[in-house]
């Protein structure tokens, strides 16, 4: 609105075990940042609705079997497969709020055991994000909250596994968010960071590339 050079939407993404509180809280961005005027859109990763994402949504239901390194690959594309709108778009000036991103494929797949490096690799190109909030949760509570649906992941011992993989992907520049304060309070935390983040990108701050 202010001459030629469009000011771009900001990269927002949340990380954190199953029952976190991302969902709940993208949700809440979300409206928040609707109601200041800024244009935003909530997304996820998996896409289940893609063609790949039909197949990563059959494997996490147990309804097909994949080899470790297949499944990681199928995560990895289906975030390929939404690259050039989600750049489009963070150009046409929304911002995007990605409820999961790289960080869960390489935690999730590297805590089965497969190499980080090899894990990063497919992810090498990617938007990067412009914030990467971690709502951090011990996994064990995360698990009394109940609501784990039976996919196959939802199991404490390897959420336990995927929070240490988490803990090594850790960047200075992510915003730890203690996911056990009650839900205002961390919507509250994180509704400041989020507007500074829309701000700064609105100003010119670049595009990046992952992996950083
Ligand atoms: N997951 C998610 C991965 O293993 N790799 C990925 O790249 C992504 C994005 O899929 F257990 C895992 C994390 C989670 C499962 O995610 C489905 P949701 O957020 O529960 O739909």
């Amino acid at each position: 609105s202010n001459g030629e050079i469009k000011a771009r939407g900001a990269l927002i993404v949340l990380e954190g075990l199953d029952r976190s509180g991302k969902t709940s809280q993208s949700a809440r961005l979300l409206s928040y940042l609707n109601n200041l005027g800024y244009p935003v859109e909530s997304w996820r990763f998996p896409d289940r609705d893609t063609a790949v994402g039909k197949m990563i949504s059959s494997y996490l239901t147990n309804q097909s079997q994949l080899d470790d390194h297949t499944i990681h690959l199928l995560f990895s594309a289906n975030r390929w497969e939404k690259r050039s709108l989600m750049e489009a778009k963070l150009k046409s000036g929304i911002s995007l709020i990605v409820d999961r991103y790289s960080y869960s494929g390489v935690a999730f797949s590297s805590a089965k055991g497969l190499d980080i490096e090899w894990c990063k690799a497919p992810e090498v190109g990617l938007l990067a994000p412009d914030l990467v909030m971690y709502l951090n949760i011990p996994p064990k509570k995360a698990a009394e909250r109940g609501g784990y649906g039976g996919e196959r992941y939802e199991q404490l011992e390897f959420q336990k596994n995927v929070a240490k993989y988490y803990e090594m992907l850790t960047d200075p520049s992510w915003k730890i968010i203690d996911a056990c304060l009650p839900l205002e309070d961390v919507e509250k935390q994180m509704k400041e960071i989020v507007l500074d983040c829309v701000v700064c990108c609105k100003k010119g701050k670049p595009l990046s590339h992952l992996w950083l």
